[in-house]
């Protein structure tokens, strides 16, 4: 199914009234204080964030799945629904995929297809923590990790055929996140299963094409509970620099210890130009896999603080690759996307706004009032009329959400694929 875009212009038109008054309004009031709009909007319309194949399910929780119905039962029909978030939004451009999940019968008709919605792939995730069917050796006790010889090379060879699979389809990344770790202290060696990880990657790197990059995830915990190989970002920078020039840490937001100073953490990256990608998502306890921003808006602020101060700053660090990595099961998974990229544009929008020449001034004088003044300036101003702004000057609705419940979307892709869902999701 695709969106048919007129109907949301026609629809939007009852708001454009009131979104152009109110718009005037703020976009004077800013220029007075010496921004230029246009160049912010600008900004935000560009800003591309990839979805993830695993979340357009309701899932997210191992201990029940309550589908929405009409969600994707095959790889062609996620490609859809990204492709109309991509155009409500104007945000989501690019479809991250998971293999085996993901597997496509003909890659060039998926490349066709993933094309005409206005997408492109981003990162290429590998699963190495499941066990799939007629597989010869078990990931139970680990795989990059292993201390089984075969368990790991075959661990090894399925990220190669990730990387050959996404090669197929344009992608120009692969993303390792592992499971490995022990549920009891003495089960594993600390060091022989950093280093049998530390081995894999560096094969899997020589591996990996002139132009593509390695993004390495860290995780605390969970699936395990007492130690994790890749447990924090200082253990992926090490094993990047370990690799080489390609490789890169990723950071997902659900993946530290509660009050971690994640947005020191990115800077501490970029400015070792090695900030490679980015889960975005929200928890209040651990890896929750919620709607971003919806628990720590604050936060997501202060951590978009120093992701447009490095993209300004660092230009030793690429630019990073944006995905939301979050799925739950109490909202349409839709419209938390949604939610997820507005809340992920407004902390954008509003670091755009920090007056970085009078907070360096600020922090030269050590006038702690003023800094924290300057920040609290940015993140109370409502930026989301450039936001609405932005998506409508690109061709999107003026409100996503309004627009999906007008028009009924979720009523018509169960009717379009019935209520069953095979969606697969984490
Ligand atoms: C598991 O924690 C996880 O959510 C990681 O964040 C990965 O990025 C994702 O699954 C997909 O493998
Ligand atoms: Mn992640
Ligand atoms: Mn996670």
């Amino acid at each position: 199914m695709k969106i048919d875009i007129s109907r949301v212009q026609e629809h939007d038109k009852k708001l454009m009234e009131s979104h152009n008054q109110s718009f005037y309004f703020l976009a004077n009031t800013l220029e007075k204080q010496g921004f230029d709009v246009e160049n912010i909007i600008k900004k935000i319309a560009d800003f591309q964030v990839a979805i993830p194949s695993w979340a357009l399910g309701a899932g997210g929780t191992r201990f029940g799945r309550f589908s929405y119905h009409g969600e994707p039962g095959n790889l062609e029909q996620k490609i859809a629904d990204v492709g109309m978030l991509h155009a409500l939004t104007q945000s989501a451009g690019a479809i991250s995929l998971h293999i085996p999940w993901d597997v496509p019968e003909d890659p060039e008709k998926i490349k066709a297809l993933t094309k005409s919605h206005g997408l492109t792939f981003d990162a290429m995730n590998s699963n190495t923590f499941q066990d799939q069917p007629n597989q010869e050796h078990s990931y139970k006790f680990g795989s990059l990790c292993s201390v089984n010889t075969k368990a790991r090379e075959q661990a090894i060879q399925h990220n190669i055929d990730v990387i050959r699979i996404g090669e197929k389809l344009g992608s120009k990344s692969l993303t390792v996140w592992l499971a490995d770790g022990a549920n009891f202290p003495g089960q594993n060696n600390f060091q022989t299963v950093l280093k049998n990880t530390q081995d894999s990657l560096k094969q899997i790197y020589a591996q990996l094409p002139e132009d593509w990059k390695l993004f390495i995830e860290y995780k605390p915990y969970e699936p395990y509970f007492y130690s994790t190989v890749i447990q924090d970002w200082g253990t992926s920078f090490m094993l990047a620099n370990e690799c080489g020039p390609k490789a890169y840490t990723l950071v997902d937001l659900g993946h530290h210890l509660p009050n971690t100073n994640i947005e020191q953490i990115v800077a501490t990256l970029m400015m070792k130009g090695k900030l490679g990608g980015f889960h975005f998502n929200d928890s209040k306890y651990g890896d929750d896999d919620l709607t971003v921003g919806s628990i720590k808006p604050y936060s997501l602020f202060l951590i978009f603080n120093e992701l447009v101060y490095g993209m300004e700053n660092n230009p030793q660090n690429p630019y990073p690759a944006w995905m939301i990595d979050a799925s739950h099961n109490t909202k349409d998974p839709l419209e938390d996307l949604m939610q997820s990229l507005e809340a992920i544009l407004m902390a954008y929008t509003k670091a755009l706004l920090v007056d970085q020449k009078a907070l360096k001034s600020a922090q030269q004088e050590n006038d702690v009032v003023e800094c924290q003044e300057i920040l609290h300036q940015a993140y109370n101003t409502d930026v989301r009329l450039l936001l609405e702004r932005a998506r409508i000057l690109n061709g999107g609705a003026l409100s996503p959400i309004k627009a999906f419940r007008n028009l009924e979307i979720r009523k018509q892709l169960v009717l379009e694929r019935g209520k069953h869902s095979v969606a697969s999701g984490l």
